[in-house]
């Protein structure tokens, strides 16, 4: 390993306190802004965008009560609950998807957890989209250790399961399950050997100190995740946030403060993508260019993310033309970021 590899290896670091986080969302933005991207230069292409699809393989009828989520039976929003979708009709979203330049595609399912007897197609759809040469990454709620282990043998490159909040924002949002099921699955994931892909939600009207607990969380695991998503809330009418914000309009998340988080993932997990994830579409893209500029470096596209609208391919095309950006390049996925001991 070279010097420089070495040197970056040992900036992971994963013993953030939650004190340092908070002084780091508390620097003069411009200030913030610099560190972040300096940190983002040293460890990625700084003008490359990774691209990736996202498809909901399974939509709706979710017995969950994510306050944030048009697919929870409990809301109201319209959403109709379908049926696990046909390998072959998946199949046919990933080749459209890599035809248009995506690198990754993300499926999704609305279940707390799948069941045993869903795993076959599962399966079968990790490999299938896998031999087209794209990267696979699901997202079907909790799992048990053999169903990761089941996931990985299929080839499944990474697993999405986000922590979404800090741990005591998390129990205001959803009571059907606790912060430690979803630690507890990351656990499992990481131990099949998928890369992991958690982040959460910004905006759901949570505090400073709940946005830094998320990051704190995050960089603390074990292992970074090696794909952090950061969503801004799509408030979605029926659903308890998504009405909540509507009745609160100052509840919005400021802009600013959404590109700190950024910022804040980017300078605690140098190594990580962090993606642009949901809220794009009613995001400025000067705003979006600032996520770019604190280290964001992967965002969905086409036109839908699993329920709600996205940017779009003409528009995410014309936008990092306009910044002189390019689609990321690259046939392998990243391996996990290993914490390493200082050399003897
Ligand atoms: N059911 C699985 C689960 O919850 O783990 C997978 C699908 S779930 C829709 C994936 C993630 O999408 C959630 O964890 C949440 O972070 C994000 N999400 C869902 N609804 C959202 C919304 N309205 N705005 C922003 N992000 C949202
Ligand atoms: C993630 O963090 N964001 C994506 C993906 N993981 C699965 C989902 C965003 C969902 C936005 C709301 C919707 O489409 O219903
Ligand atoms: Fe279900 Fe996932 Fe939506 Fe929660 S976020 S209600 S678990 S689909």
């Amino acid at each position: 390993m070279g010097s420089i590899e070495m040197e970056t290896m040992l900036s992971i670091r994963t013993d953030w306190s939650r004190e340092e986080i908070a002084e780091l969302f508390d620097l003069p933005f411009t200030e913030l802004l610099f560190r972040a991207a300096t940190i983002h230069r040293e460890n990625h292409p700084p003008e490359q965008i990774q691209l990736c699809t996202l498809l909901s393989i399974k939509t709706g009828g979710c017995p969950e009560d994510c306050g944030y989520c048009s697919q929870s039976v409990k809301a109201h929003s319209g959403v109709e609950a379908t049926k696990l979708m046909d390998v072959q009709a998946v199949l046919q979203r990933a080749a459209q998807a890599k035809d248009a330049g995506s690198q990754r595609f993300c499926m999704g399912a609305a279940w707390r957890n799948p069941k045993d007897r869903d795993m076959p197609a599962i399966v079968e759809i990790v490999k299938g989209v896998s031999d087209m040469g794209l990267e696979t990454c699901m997202t079907l709620g909790m799992l048990e250790p053999h169903q990761a282990e089941m996931l990985a043998e299929a080839g499944l490159d990474y697993y999405n399961h986000n922590i979404d909040s800090s741990p005591e924002y998390y129990e205001r949002v959803i009571s059907t399950r606790d912060f430690q099921c979803r630690l507890d699955t990351l656990g499992h994931v990481r131990s099949a050997g998928i890369n992991v892909c958690s982040g959460g939600i910004v905006g759901m009207g949570e505090t400073r100190d709940d946005r830094v607990g998320f990051i704190h969380t995050l960089a603390t695991l074990p292992e970074h995740p090696e794909s952090v998503p950061v969503n801004a809330l799509v408030p979605v009418k029926g659903t308890v946030l998504g009405d909540m914000l509507a009745d609160t309009p100052m509840a919005k998340i400021d802009d600013i403060e959404f590109v700190r988080t950024v910022a804040a993932a980017r300078i605690t997990m140098p190594m990580s993508m962090v993606r642009l994830s949901a809220g794009r579409e009613s995001m400025s893209e000067a705003t979006q260019a600032l996520c770019f500029l604190a280290g964001a470096n992967s965002i969905f596209t086409g036109d839908k993310l699993l329920t709600a609208p996205n940017a779009g391919d003409d528009s995410d095309g014309a936008l990092l033309a306009k910044l002189g950006m390019t689609a990321l390049q690259g046939d392998e996925p990243a391996r996990a970021c290993k914490v390493s001991e200082p050399a003897e």
